[in-house]
């Protein structure tokens, strides 16, 4: 049984990971829309992750005899002014989750609350490897440059991390 502060903590991470979701989606519609099928095949990938992170949380609220609340979920922007700000804009999201992630793993300590705290460990593991995968796809952009002519190599570069995504085991959601 979780505390109801934990409770009500997991449910607003669901929001966060929700949102996600549908703003991944908005951005994977934006890159086909711009011609840049590598770019929108990864968004659609990182969408279809973020629902598997809410989801997991709810059904651990469940398990641990919480009460878990469908989301509700504000309009994702649907307009980018570029390739580099869509990814600035993930990159900052991704952020924001860590933070909310590092307050739930404090809280879970304070409340001497270890089998949230063994549950939110894979979600830290996630939000390092999330992080470093924005880096390296913000400095590229950065070596690349994103001018018109560039996009092609951007989207090269990212379905690049798609084929070694396609490869990597199942369970690396
Ligand atoms: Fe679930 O937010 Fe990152 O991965």
């Amino acid at each position: 049984m979780i505390s109801i502060q934990m409770q009500d903590a997991l449910n607003q991470q669901i929001v966060l990971e929700g949102y996600a979701s549908f703003l991944y989606l908005s951005m994977a519609s934006w890159c086909d829309h711009k011609g840049l099928p590598g770019c929108a095949q990864f968004m659609h990938r990182q969408s279809d992750e973020e629902r598997v992170h809410m989801l997991k949380i709810f059904h651990y609220i469940s398990e641990v005899d919480g009460f878990a609340r469908s989301p509700e979920i504000k309009q994702p922007p649907h307009e980018f002014e570029s390739i580099v700000e869509l990814f600035e804009m993930v990159f900052a999201h991704e952020q924001k989750v860590t933070a909310a992630i590092n307050h739930l793993v404090d809280l879970s300590i304070k409340e001497n609350d270890h089998t949230t705290l063994n549950f939110l460990q894979w979600y830290v593991m996630e939000q390092r490897e999330e992080e470093a995968q924005m880096r390296f796809i913000l400095d590229r952009i950065k070596l690349i440059g994103d001018g018109p002519q560039c996009l092609y190599y951007i989207d090269k570069e990212v379905e690049e991390i798609n084929k070694k995504a396609a490869k990597a085991p199942a369970t690396a959601v």
